[in-house]
């Protein structure tokens, strides 16, 4: 017997999705980072064995949005949630249960879609805390199971995997064996660098900034890749920020990308970026839909 089908992962932002995602198919997909609002379009990617084919779905974490790129990442979010067989629900520990967490469970309550409830980070927590976390989430949300997990320490992963499969219905391979990415390469390569600058650059700057590839081609000669990209941000005042002192944090930037670009295309990269503002671009629909926000 064969099993494939659709899974998506939804929560907060910073919960963790990502990080699950990117531990099941033990590959960098999805973008990570410390700060919420991370992930901004749909990630997919597929775990694929002998008996299954799982396509996961990341989506960008649900929070109320303040402009036009939000509205977008929300509308995400419910297409991520359309026709697919399995729903994970990923919540971090908290004394309380969040309005938010409530809104994300009103969505989704009312779906005949079987549904995992996950609650993550518990390398974080005392084992006292998890007990108590779910069984408060257990009175007030109902799910056909909880797990409590660590994405980022492997914890408990194997037993999620069993929990989908258990509701994952039988069909065949939608996908190539071997694929893991959907996505196209040029927006796996746009979030590498917004990822860098997630992690290098402080403060909400990094929120503002869009990534767009305008080139990628392969130079036979010097057998590498050459990719051209634009960072795009909302100020002229964040844009000396961005390039740094002599230029020296757009160059950490340029470097850290290369490292994870060149991992992932598996080959030798150069690449060069620009700074440039767009002023409100994520407010802007023509804008959004350049940069793949469409
Ligand atoms: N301690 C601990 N940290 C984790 C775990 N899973 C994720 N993190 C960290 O939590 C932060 C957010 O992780 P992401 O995977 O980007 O979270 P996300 O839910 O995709 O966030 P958005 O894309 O913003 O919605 C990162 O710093 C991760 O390293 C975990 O199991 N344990
Ligand atoms: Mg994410």
């Amino acid at each position: 017997m064969h099993k494939s089908g659709f899974v998506s992962i939804i929560g907060r932002p910073n919960v963790g999705k990502s990080t699950l995602l990117n531990a099941f198919l033990n590959q960098k997909l999805s973008i990570v980072s410390s700060k919420p609002q991370t992930t901004r379009s749909n990630v997919e990617g597929i775990l694929d064995s002998e008996n299954y084919q799982i396509i996961f779905t990341d989506t960008p974490g649900y929070h109320e949005p303040r402009h036009k790129l939000g509205e977008y990442m929300i509308k995400s979010i419910s297409s991520g949630l359309n026709e697919v067989d399995v729903i994970i629900f990923v919540v971090n520990y908290k004394k309380e249960i969040l309005n938010s967490e409530m809104e994300i469970f009103e969505k989704i309550k009312d779906k005949k879609i079987p549904k995992i409830f996950v609650l993550n980070k518990i390398d974080e927590i005392k084992s006292e805390e998890v007990m108590v976390a779910l069984e408060k989430y257990s009175k007030v949300m109902k799910f056909d199971e909880y797990i409590p997990v660590s994405a980022l320490q492997g914890k408990n992963l194997d037993k999620l995997l069993e929990l989908i499969l258990k509701y994952l219905p039988e069909g065949p391979k939608f996908y190539e064996n071997n694929q893991t990415a959907v996505n196209n390469e040029r927006f796996f390569i746009s979030e590498i660098v917004r990822e860098k600058i997630l992690k290098l650059v402080r403060d909400e700057i990094p929120h503002g900034i869009g990534v767009e590839i305008i080139s990628m081609k392969y130079d036979e000669d010097k057998k590498k890749y050459n990719i051209e990209g634009n960072i795009f941000c909302e100020k002229e005042t964040h844009k000396p920020i961005i390039i740094g002192r002599n230029g020296e944090m757009l160059k950490k930037i340029s470097t850290y990308s290369r490292y994870d670009i060149e991992r992932f295309l598996n080959d030798k990269v150069y690449i060069r970026l620009w700074v440039k503002v767009r002023k409100n671009w994520r407010d802007d629909n023509n804008q959004l839909k350049s940069l793949g926000y469409k």
